[in-house]
């Protein structure tokens, strides 16, 4: 292990650059860090010590939701502050394969993209959702890590709501959005259901569709059977801020309507956004999120790394084989499982 006092010094030219705010630095950076490469895994190690400052914010939702909308709009918007507040400097990652930001766009979107894509304060990044070395959860956090290290101060991660994978996405985040739209079926009811246990803020976008009271209701009755036993909850009020004072002590999750096309509810949104991460700040609650999103990033690299050694060291068709004795049930998974782990712990011993 490098000695502490060495450890803000940047020996790579590549990871100084990007430091030092060179974009095509910063985006060869993240190439070698999806692709896997040494010099990629030894970029994170030297920018490590300087992460830990950007807020994370995961957007997530069913495909066609208007995660990619929302954020552009955002993101707009906190590029334009009226204040004259020094604007921050804001990364989009887009782990969606249906994303503007990657391609497939309608042409208004296009249009709101090429806004930003002039902004020399943004940097927006697409990721396949497949095909990344070290498994999507993984990427994902190691690129958040070096765009937080080179001084994004806040980073939007964009990611469908569908999925174990995922789902690790969001839980990487500080503050998670999810995103509904009015009619979007019932059959994505679960995934909801599963997605309401990570979110901070719930956004029914789309508010201009019919059904929106429909949307709203079902969330509503779904956040109060989840919030019950934190205190008595009044109604949620569509599109109210929460307000934090030293008396917070829970969060619950607001309900806002947005229309993302029409820039309708933005500010709202990020007034909530804001808040949240106000709420983080206050009586230790910003060390445990950080505690809580570091374990699950932790668990997913432990999982992922375990289980990379462990297919290494298997022979040649040994896997094809346990699964082929499965099939023709010779072997129940259970046993299969034991013994291709017991025989990889003997090796390893
Ligand atoms: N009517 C309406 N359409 C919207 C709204 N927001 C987004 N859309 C459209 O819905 C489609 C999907 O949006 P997109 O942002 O790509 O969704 P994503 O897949 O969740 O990222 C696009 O055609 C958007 O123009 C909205 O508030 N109202
Ligand atoms: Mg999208």
């Amino acid at each position: 292990m490098q000695p502490i006092e060495d450890r803000n010094k940047i020996s790579t030219p590549l990871v100084r650059n990007a430091i030092s705010g060179d974009r095509r630095a910063l985006a060869q950076l993240l190439t070698q860090i999806e692709n896997g490469t040494p010099e990629g895994f030894a970029a994170l190690n030297e920018l490590y010590p300087r992460s830990g400052k950007a807020h994370l914010v995961g957007i997530t939702g069913s495909p066609g939701s208007g995660k990619s909308s929302l954020v552009s709009q955002l993101v707009h918007h906190y590029r334009h502050l009226p204040t004259g507040e020094a604007p921050r400097r804001i990364a989009v990652v887009a782990v969606d394969p249906t994303s503007p930001f990657s391609g497939g766009a309608v042409l208004g979107d296009r249009v709101r993209m090429r806004d930003l894509a002039g902004d020399q304060g943004v940097f927006i990044r697409s990721m396949a959702s497949r095909g990344s070395q070290g498994g999507l959860a993984q990427t994902t956090g190691q690129m958040v890590q070096v765009l937080d290290a080179v001084g994004y101060a806040m980073i939007m991660i964009e990611t469908v709501g569908a999925g174990q994978s995922e789902v690790e996405v969001a839980r990487l985040a500080h503050t998670t959005v999810v995103v509904d739209a009015p009619g979007m079926g019932d059959d994505i009811q679960a995934i909801k259901a599963g997605l309401l246990e990570i979110a901070d803020i719930l956004v029914i976008n789309k508010a201009d569709r019919p059904g929106v009271e429909a949307a709203e209701h079902a969330l509503r009755s779904m956040l109060q059977i989840q919030y019950e036993a934190a205190s008595k909850i009044q109604e949620f009020p569509c599109d109210e801020v929460p307000i934090i004072t030293s008396e917070t002590k829970t969060w619950i999750p607001p309900l806002m309507c947005t229309v993302a096309i029409q820039g309708k509810g933005i500010e709202k949104l990020a007034a909530a956004i804001d808040a949240h991460n106000e709420f983080l700040h206050h009586k230790g609650n910003w060390q445990n999120r950080e505690e809580a999103r570091l374990r699950a990033e932790m668990e997913i690299l432990v999982r992922d790394a375990l289980q990379a050694r462990w297919r290494g060291s298997l022979a040649d068709g040994e896997f094809e084989r346990m699964i082929k004795a499965v099939a023709s049930r010779k072997l129940s998974p259970q046993q299969a499982v034991e013994e291709l782990i017991s025989n990889y712990k003997v090796r390893n011993s």
